[in-house]
């Protein structure tokens, strides 16, 4: 009978021998790497990790200066994180980047399977389009563009416009689906009046017999004039210990999140106010939109003010200390997450 030797007994070579043996069957032993594979906590490489938008914004107009968005096709600086150099990630599932146009420029029609968000940083004179739809998109408004929608933008005023790009891209590549098709003209022809979906769903009001086709949510302008009025109200009554005032983004048609991979949130923080630790499986990306405090991530810690961006990865404790009244802005793949089942939150205990 053949016995097992075990380990230390000076078989090791005969063990590596055999994995080079298996390596050119394309077979490996899993007992070398499950520990690695399968984790009792997230081990991310996704960094905490924050960006001041000054010298962000520096670089993408001096890009404005180097390429027309013609060349570019998307004038966009990819985000990244220290954590994952070279892989267009701003955290492990999800691109982040900051998109230019400036005046009396246009980005040609496309779609993609990756889904994506635009939250405006600044500018109020750009137009995005989607499906025939178009928007004007201030400062502050959370825009989508499902899967697969045709989408176009164009600046028709003075001043130049930015605004960050969260994309699923990296979920889609996982799953090896990504596909993505020009539109033959530079622009999709416009199918319904500037606004329509807004004026049918923005305003807690479903349209009679309507019907749900797709995962997306029908509504392509988040206003943040409506989400901040919300908040004004909320911040009468008492804060929750763990998130101050939070609201999330959702689907009108059925409460869930605005895309099916994608969360998004608004939060204020009262003037003065420290939340309590939270953790959660889903890597978050954050944009302070008014105010100014900092943020500790574990052992990181990050000073924002206005339009600043930084980054909680999965699972790192969170706790936010907000100097003036502050609001923050900010999306992460708990959509995905929920609905693989696989989503978990944490709140220090003293809060649960
Ligand atoms: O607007 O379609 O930042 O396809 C990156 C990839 C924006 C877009 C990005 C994209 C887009």
């Amino acid at each position: 009978m053949l016995t097992p030797t075990k380990s230390n007994d000076g078989n090791s070579a005969a063990r590596q021998a055999f994995y080079d043996e298996i390596a050119t069957q394309n077979l490996a032993p899993l007992w070398e790497r499950l520990k690695g594979l399968v984790t009792p906590e997230p081990r991310p490489k996704t960094q905490a990790f924050g960006w001041k938008y000054a010298p962000l914004r520096a670089s993408l107009l001096k890009a404005g200066t180097l390429l027309t968005t013609d060349e570019a096709e998307r004038r966009v600086l990819i985000i990244e994180n220290p954590g994952l150099v070279g892989q267009s990630r701003i955290t492990n599932s999800l691109f982040g980047g900051l998109q230019l146009l400036m005046p009396g420029e246009k980005a040609a029609s496309h779609r993609h399977v990756a889904g994506a968000l635009r939250f405006i940083m600044e500018g109020d004179c750009a137009y995005t389009a989607v499906d025939g739809e178009r928007t004007m998109m201030r400062t502050g408004d959370f825009v989508t563009t499902p899967s697969w929608t045709w989408h176009d933008h164009g600046n028709v005023g003075e001043d130049s416009v930015i605004w960050l790009d969260g994309l699923d891209m990296h979920m889609v590549n996982l799953f090896e689906a990504s596909f993505q098709e020009h539109y033959p003209e530079p622009e999709f022809p416009l199918l319904r009046a500037d606004n329509d979906s807004e004026s049918r769903y923005g305003g807690a009001l479903l349209p009679e017999g309507d019907k749900i086709t797709s995962p997306n949510s029908p509504l392509l302008n988040y206003r943040y004039d409506r989400a901040r009025d919300a908040l004004a109200a909320m911040a009468k009554n008492a804060p929750d210990p763990t998130h101050g005032f939070k609201l999330r983004y959702v689907n009108p048609q059925t409460g869930g999140p605005p895309m099916p991979t994608i969360s998004a949130a608004i939060q204020l923080l009262p003037k003065g106010f420290a939340t309590a630790e939270y953790r959660s499986t889903d890597a978050t990306i954050f944009v302070c939109t008014e105010g100014e405090g900092r943020t500790q991530i574990g052992d990181f810690e990050f000073a924002w003010a206005r339009k600043d961006i930084f980054v909680a990865p999965s699972w790192a404790p969170v706790r936010h200390f907000a100097g003036p009244e502050s609001v923050l802005f900010s999306y992460s793949d708990r959509a995905a997450q929920e609905h693989l089942g696989i989503w978990r939150e944490k709140r220090d205990r003293q809060n649960s």
